[in-house]
Parts: C-alpha cells; structure tokens; sequence
C-alpha cells in the first residue's frame, strides 16, 4: 500500500507529556509550538494519565472532535474499558494530548508481563513499580497505534518515543510488525546514569563495560533489556547529545543515527536593557534574603557582593557538586589571600529529604523584617513631625526629629539581631543532616560562613517558588537575579540548568561532559566571550579542572559591574542559537529519515543519515579581536558593535 508521506500523522509519546518528572517534561512542552506548527491537527501527544496533573494542565475535550482514525481507535479502546483522557494540553502551541490510565489497567500486567516475556525476551521483576507502569503504559500506546494504522489508509504515521520508559511500545510495534515509522530519542542511559553516580572511571572504561554484568549488578537488567531493545527496535535511533551517542553506541550497542539537542522557547524583549532590569529587580529580592539569613554577621557590603549558584535534582556527583564545593573553597582561601572587596554567596539548590525550615532561618527573616518596619515607622514620624514644624515656618532643629523613643525602640530591635552561632549553611531541617553528602562535604572543607569568609555556602534542600516563606522567588526569578550559574557535571546528556541560563543573559558555567557544553564548543568560537565558560573535565585531571573551575570562579569575580553588564547582554545574544525554531529542524530531519527508511522507493535522494553540519558563530566582534578574526572583521564593524554596545549601557549605567 502507498502512503503519503508528504502529510504524515505524528504521535509523540512520553511518560512526561503533561507530567513533570525531569527534563523531559521542559523537552515536549517547550517544543510543542515549534511541532504543533509544522503538523497542526496532525499532532498527538500520548502519556500516562496523572489526574494530579491532568487536571491542571488539561483541557478535556469530546473525542468526537478527533481525526477519524484516532476517534475510532479510541472509541475501540473505551469499548473494551480503557479509560484516557483525550484533550488539549494548556501550554504554548495548545497540542492534542492522549493521556492512557495505566492505573486504571492494571489488571492486565500479569497478562502483558508474560507476553513481552514470550515475544521479546524481556523479563520484569514484581517488584519494579516503575516498570510495572512502563509496561502497562507501552500496551496501552502499542494497541492504540494499531487500531490507527488498521484505520487510516492513507497518510504515513510516525511515533516518536522518548526514553525507556516509553520504550515497550515501540518494541511491540516491531514485534507486531506495524506499519508505522519509529523514532527512539535516549535522554540518557540508564547504565550510565548508574556508573556515573558511583566511582566508575565512566569515559575511560566505556568500551570494556561487561553491559550485562554491570546492569545486574544494579538490579536493573531488565530495564536495561528493555531501553537496548526499543533502541535496536527504531526505525531511527537517537540522542540529545554527541556525549550521549558515544556513550549509547557503547553501552547499548547501537550508533545513533544523529543527534537531536536540546532547545527552549526562547522569549525575546524588545530592548536589551529589559532582562538587565530584570536582574536588579529579583537581585535586590536576593538581597533582602541574605540579609535575614545573615543577620548578626551582616558584615560584608550587597554591592560588592556576588551571587553564584546550582540547581537540578540530587546527584552529587553527576551534577558535579563535588567540584563545586571544593572550588568554592580554593576561591575563598584566593580572595583572603589578595584582599579582594568581594564577597560571594553560593546557592545549592537540590531537593533532599527535609523537615521544612529551621527556625533559625525563619527568625532571620522575622528580625530582619521587624527591623524594616520599626524603620519605617520611625521614617514616617520624623517626616511628620519635619512636616508640623515646617508648616509653622520653622526649620527644624535635627536633634528634634529623632526622639528618645525611637532610639529606644531601634535598639531593642538591633539587639535582636545579636546572635551567638555562625549563619546557617542549610535552610532546613534535614532528615539525616549527619549523611548528607553535600553538608559532609561543607564540614569538611569547612566553609562554615564565618566572618572572614569571603566564600559564604547557602544550601537550600527544596526547589524554589513564589510561595516560599523566606525566598519568595520562581526558579526562573532567582537565575535572573544571580550573576554566574555553576553546573561543573561528571554526567549530563544535555543540561537545561545552563541552557536557561543562557537565554536570560546570565553567565554560566558548564564542562565539555556535559551535552550543553559540548554543543556550544562545536558552536561557538570562543564560548567564554559569551560568558559561556566551559571545564574540561575530559582531558584533565580532577585536580586542574577543579583548579580551572577555581580559576574561572576567581577572574569572574575581579570583573567590573560594567564588564558584568556587557558579559550579560553578549551571553543573552547566544539565545538565537538554543531556540527551538532552530533546534527543532534536528527533529525535522530525524523524521524525514524514518519515513525514507520506511518507504525508500518514495524518495528520490539516497541519503541515509542525518547532516549536522554547524557553522560556528564567531567571537563578539567587540572583544580583542585574534589574529584569525582581523582578517574577517572590519575596523568600521568593530566600532559599529562596541559604539552598540556602549549605547545600550549608556542607557543603564
Ligand atoms: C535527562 O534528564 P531526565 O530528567 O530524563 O533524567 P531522569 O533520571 O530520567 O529523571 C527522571 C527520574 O528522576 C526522578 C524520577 C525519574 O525516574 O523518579 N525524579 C524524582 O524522583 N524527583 C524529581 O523531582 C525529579 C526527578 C538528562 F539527564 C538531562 O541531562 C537532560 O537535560 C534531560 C532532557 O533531555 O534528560
Ligand atoms: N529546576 C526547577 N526548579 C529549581 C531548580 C531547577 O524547576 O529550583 C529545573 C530547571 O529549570 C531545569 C531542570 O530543573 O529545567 C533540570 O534539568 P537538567 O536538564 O539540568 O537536569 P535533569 O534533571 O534533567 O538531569
Ligand atoms: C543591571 C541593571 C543595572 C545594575 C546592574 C547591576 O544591568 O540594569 O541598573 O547596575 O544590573 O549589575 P551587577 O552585576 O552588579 O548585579
């Protein structure tokens, strides 16, 4: 039978689709625009259904406003007792959703275990809940599909699955030999989240993993079997990062086909100096923080002060907090040594299991606010009493203005601020404080927040949200408000937390382990110029690159608020690149390849892999220019972009 593979019909599955759990969530939901445009009414999202979310995020609709072949299928399902929920998902592009309730179905998983058993070999333990859903869920998706292609005559579907969990179905779509173009993306592997997070030397050894043997060692062969199969099962097989082709070449012995990076919806302002704006407003929020949580050894100046941070799940060493915490040492012991003005206040932001905030950290805030208020108070008498005498004609004497009372109750207040012990570290109570990684780590580097401390460690154990009590900011709110994000990873198929950082013009770090890191050195000539700046931790050993890291640390922080400003808006300027109307065409392509690999003799072409030639962006044309860039560059363009560059700070400073 011919299809037409020139309108195809594409569904995208994931256990995130409406359903945050990771990074695969910030994926489907900042690409949808891009999709849902290219395929408009031809675009469905499949997930499991999680009434918790689904109610929020979901708008339920009839699915008599379905496409033929899809509203039969589903009225096929729900007569045998599936229950989904068919809708459109609140977000930016509005996409069609199909949430399957895998709870809800569960009575069929004895059934299907021993199915994917018999057909493809893959065992599951009673125990893996996880699994349990992924199976059930992969039933769910694979009938579906099948009732849809039975039904549809003419276009050409693709499904396009996202990591193992989504995996049994596109294994069951081989199996049953259906007639749909299939797509496997890894978000990572599983292998080698779990040698990495251990004390494997991973990028060394990753041609002599024994895989089998490491995988049941972990206790998760059968998963392993799995993401291997749906990853030899695509039609196209690929990955957010070259790191992670590499890695999946050798772990689950397929070379990816291509590379499909990471984007995000980026979010331009008309005027530069709008995100510049943005970082005084929630910086000054940082502000008010830090002085309650430093109150009594609030002695460092907030203008000289500079807030770095990391963010992202707990994965102490994946996400590099080892390297982190060791440079912030060897940075406070350099900026003791030469007498540096600067004092920089270190954020970890990682979920632990915690018993919410010590009262320490509450009573800073209260003191502090009570302070504010008295201070309030008092400015608002002395305007009065200015504003009674001078209506008489009087000027008034200044002594007058402050009355004993008030010198009384400011005392009383500062006194309040007195305390015995160091500031915090941890703005929690943390349920087993004494194992913590992080915080045996901080004891022993002893970073304890002490007066002298130019180097001051705040961790706060809970992602961030307006609602908090102490530091009422959205995540995105406080990347703006902070100068430089510090993500040194070990394991990072790509990396959102720098990403972000990026597109709103705040400096980063990232190392070239990391897909975002290795992405921007193919891209960019000269990433730090973009304050982009990445550790090699491929080449050297952990000493120099926790010392580069140090380093970096160190020159950002002898830096001008001036040169600060022109870093931000240069790093800003990178955004074009990570937006997904550029990142999506890798998509484009992957697709393209499926259904030429499915339909070959409706294509003229040949081509059998996806290109991925990049043109690199240059140097900023204001920086120094090298050797290499004189040639390229004129003096007129030069001065062009550095007289722009002024003129935007002109406007600020
Ligand atoms: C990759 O990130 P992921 O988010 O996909 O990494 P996973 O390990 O698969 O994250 C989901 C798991 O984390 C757990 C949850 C899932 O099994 O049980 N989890 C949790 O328990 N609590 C939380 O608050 C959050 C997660 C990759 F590693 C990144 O580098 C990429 O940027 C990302 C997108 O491609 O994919
Ligand atoms: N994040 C968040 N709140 C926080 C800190 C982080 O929502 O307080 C988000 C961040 O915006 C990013 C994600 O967590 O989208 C982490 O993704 P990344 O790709 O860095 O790592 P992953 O967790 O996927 O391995
Ligand atoms: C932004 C604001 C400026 C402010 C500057 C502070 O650019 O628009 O008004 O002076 O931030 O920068 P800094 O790096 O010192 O936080």
């Amino acid at each position: 039978m011919q299809r037409d593979v020139h309108e195809p019909i594409l569904f995208e599955v994931a256990w995130e689709v409406a359903n945050k759990v990771g990074g695969i969530y910030t994926v489907i939901k900042t690409k949808s625009p891009v999709t849902a445009e290219e395929y408009g009414n031809r675009y469905y999202l499949i997930g499991p259904l999680s009434t918790k979310s689904a109610d929020l995020e979901v708008e339920r609709l009839d699915i008599e406003r379905a496409c033929e072949p899809v509203k039969e299928a589903l009225y096929a399902m729900r007569e045998q007792g599936i229950n989904f929920v068919y809708g459109r998902w609140l977000i930016e592009g509005y996409p069609t959703v199909i949430l399957f309730d895998v709870h809800g179905t569960m009575y069929r998983l004895n059934e299907w275990k021993k199915d994917l058993w018999e057909k493809a070999g893959i065992p599951s333990p009673t125990d893996d809940f996880e699994m349990n859903d992924s199976i059930v869920f992969g039933y769910l998706v694979a009938w579906f599909l099948g009732e849809c292609v039975h039904r549809e005559r003419k276009a050409a579907l693709i499904a396009h699955f996202h990591e193992w969990l989504a995996g049994v179905g596109l294994v069951l779509c081989r199996n049953r030999g259906l007639e749909i173009c299939t797509i496997f993306t890894t978000h990572a592997t599983l292998l080698g989240r779990y040698l990495c997070a251990g004390d494997a030397d991973f990028y060394n050894h990753l041609k002599y993993f024994d895989v089998d043997v490491e995988a049941g060692k972990r206790g998760i062969y059968h998963r392993y079997c799995l993401e291997r199969a749906a990853a030899h099962c695509a039609d196209v097989f690929t990955t957010v990062s070259h790191i992670t082709a590499f890695e999946a070449e050798n772990l689950l012995k397929r070379k990816p086909d291509g590379v499909l990076p990471n984007g995000l919806n980026v979010v331009k302002f008309s005027a530069m100096h709008e995100f510049q704006n943005l970082h005084a407003k929630n910086k000054e929020k940082i502000h008010d923080f830090v002085r309650g949580h430093f109150y009594g050894h609030f002695d460092f100046d907030l203008d000289n002060t500079l807030y770095f941070f990391s963010a992202g799940r707990y994965e102490f060493r994946n996400k590099g907090i080892d390297m982190y915490l060791e440079a912030l040492a060897r940075l406070n012991n350099s900026l003791k040594h030469f007498n540096s003005p600067m004092t920089v206040v270190a954020f970890i932001i990682m979920p632990a299991a915690n018993n919410s905030y010590t009262v320490e950290t509450l009573k800073g805030q209260a003191v502090t606010k009570q302070l504010n208020e008295t201070v309030n108070e008092i400015e608002s008498k002395i305007g009065q009493r200015m504003f009674h005498s001078a209506v008489r004609g009087h000027i008034p004497d200044p002594k007058d203005l402050f009355s004993e009372q008030d010198l009384v109750l400011l005392k009383r207040r500062i006194f309040a601020l007195k305390r015995d012990c160091l500031p915090p570290i941890v703005t929690h109570n943390m349920k087993d404080d004494s194992n913590d990684p992080i915080l045996k780590e901080i004891r022993r580097l002893g970073l304890f927040n002490h007066p002298s401390d130019r180097v001051k460690v705040i961790f706060h154990p809970e992602f961030l949200n307006s609602n908090n009590p102490v530091l009422p900011l959205d995540y995105e709110d406080f990347v703006r408000g902070c100068h430089l994000g510090v993500f040194p990873s070990y394991y990072e198929p790509w990396g959102y937390t720098p990403a972000e950082c990026t597109v709103m013009g705040v400096p980063s770090i990232t190392t070239n382990l990391s897909g975002f890191g290795c992405f921007i050195e193919e891209s960019v000539e000269n990433p730090s110029d973009y304050g982009l700046y990445i550790i090699d931790r491929r080449m050297k050993s952990v000493e120099d690159s926790v010392q580069q890291l140090t380093d970096t640390m160190l020159q950002f922080c002898q830096k001008t608020r001036r040169q600060r400003i022109i870093l931000r808006n240069r790093t800003e300027r990178l955004s074009d690149i990570l937006d997904w109307n550029r990142m999506g065409l890798e998509y484009v392509k992957a697709r393209e390849l499926a259904l030429h690999r499915k339909y070959p003799e409706l294509f003229e072409d040949s081509d059998d892999e996806i290109d991925h030639s990049v043109q690199k962006i240059p140097r900023p044309l204001s920086t120094p220019s090298s050797p290499k860039l004189k040639s390229t560059f004129t003096t007129e363009q030069l001065a062009e972009q550095l007289s722009n560059e002024l003129q935007e700070l002109q406007t600020k400073v």
